[in-house]
């Protein structure tokens, strides 16, 4: 009888455990202040995984919101004074709107 004898090779899966770490750096937040019932910036680039930290430095209260992958993603009533942000981890293009003051509008590019 002849028996084969095939011997695979251990594929040396080490490098798949080690790789990874140190490879993705999140980039700084993005500051935005709401000031005379504006947005800081119109238009700003991001980069996937960043954050706005969305300021109130107006003496009346904001609420910030956009839209992230079909849901709403809104920061409540923001009163003078406080801050809260929004991450953005997908790839897009955001509005981001004042739900009190419709004139506030900033657009969000992340890639
Ligand atoms: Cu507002």
């Amino acid at each position: 009888m002849n028996t084969k004898h095939t011997i695979c090779a251990g594929l040396l899966a080490l490098t798949s455990s080690i790789a990874v770490s140190g490879a993705t750096f999140a980039a700084d937040p993005v500051r935005v202040t709401q000031q005379g019932k504006q947005f800081s910036e119109k238009n700003l680039n991001l980069v996937a995984g960043q954050e706005i930290i969305f300021i109130n430095d107006d003496k009346v209260a904001h609420n910030v919101y956009t839209i992230v992958k079909g849901k709403k993603r809104d920061l409540g009533l923001q009163k003078s004074g406080e801050e809260d942000s929004i991450t953005f981890d997908a790839a897009g293009t955001y509005r981001v709107r004042c739900a009190i003051h419709p004139k506030m509008k900033m657009v969000v590019k992340v890639k």
